[in-house]
């Protein structure tokens, strides 16, 4: 796949204006629905169990991140999936803290049980802990383990039969088969609360226009890698403040000729 295909996506997106069902935290939704817009995106927060269903069958893709999850809300996001699931909506799973606590545990699996997700997206210790590996965690952030990182989304991806997202310095995506590893973003990124959940919801929005979902996958991780590297030009890397809100300028102002030049990715298969 050339760098050129994937960059165009970014055109599909702005074009197309998916609508972006978010079930999210309360410490990223402003954050998430204002990167969501400013991509080019069109983002719905929606909660309550009598309306999801609707809300989830008219979206592109439906986006479930349980970092502050209540049993309701929990509730809500089974019949938000099943919707999307019986209307052909990708789902995108952001399983934000699992193996921190039982509960946060158990709710992951009861999800991936329930639904068919399409995309699962987290740092190396969540996604570890979803596949009965016990990495450590610390609260919602990857604790400091290291291990090999495209194995690890490999074997996820089979065990859950899903495209599998793993990020932190280097971003993994797989589908099992095929691997793609990018190399771009900053470290500054780790300063900003909810900048992998908002990434999350950007892989929402690269599915709604992308049937090939781990192409989707692939296409957001570099877009977003872009970005917040054209922010930190701005900015520089020690105003995690003045980078957080450069960084909603440059989802919104980063072309595919910037993401040709700057993206850090390659593609290999899996063994
Ligand atoms: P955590 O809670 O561990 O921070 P997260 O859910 O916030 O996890 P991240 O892994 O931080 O998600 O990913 C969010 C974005 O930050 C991704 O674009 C990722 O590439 C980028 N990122 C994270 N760490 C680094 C790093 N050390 N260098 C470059 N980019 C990074
Ligand atoms: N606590 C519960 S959810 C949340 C915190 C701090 C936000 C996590 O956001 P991210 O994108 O995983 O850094
Ligand atoms: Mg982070
Ligand atoms: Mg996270």
């Amino acid at each position: 796949m050339t760098i050129q295909y994937l960059a165009q996506k970014l055109v599909l997106v702005r074009e197309q204006k998916p609508l972006i069902h978010n079930i999210t935290n309360v410490v990223v939704t402003n954050f998430t629905a204002n990167g969501l817009l400013a991509l080019g995106a069109s983002p719905v927060m929606a909660y309550a169990k009598e309306e999801v269903a609707d809300m989830a069958k008219i979206a592109g893709a439906l986006v479930l991140n349980i970092g502050t999850l209540t049993e309701s809300e929990v509730q809500a996001m089974i019949i938000a999936g099943k919707s999307a699931n019986e209307y052909g909506v990708p789902i995108i799973f952001d399983p934000v803290g699992v193996g921190a606590t039982p509960y946060r545990t158990a709710v992951a699996k009861r999800i991936l049980e329930e639904l068919k997700v399409t995309i699962i997206r987290g740092n190396a210790a969540e996604i570890a802990n979803l596949t009965g590996e016990d990495w450590s965690i610390k609260g919602v952030d990857a604790g400091d383990a290291t291990g090999n990182v495209a194995q690890l989304a490999v074997k996820a991806a089979r065990q859950f039969s899903s495209i599998v997202v793993i990020t932190g310095e280097e971003d993994i995506a797989t589908d099992g088969t095929q691997i793609y590893s990018i190399r771009n973003g900053h470290p500054i990124l780790t300063k900003v609360t909810g900048s992998g959940c908002l990434l999350s919801s950007v892989i929402g929005a690269f599915a709604a226009v992308e049937l090939n979902k781990l192409e989707a996958a692939a296409a957001a991780l570099i877009y977003y890698g872009v970005a917040a590297e054209c922010a930190v030009k701005e900015t520089g890397d020690n105003r995690p403040g003045s980078f957080q809100i450069e960084l909603l300028n440059q989802l919104s102002l980063v072309t595919p000729k910037e993401i040709e030049q700057l993206a850090r990715v390659e593609q290999f298969q899996a063994e």
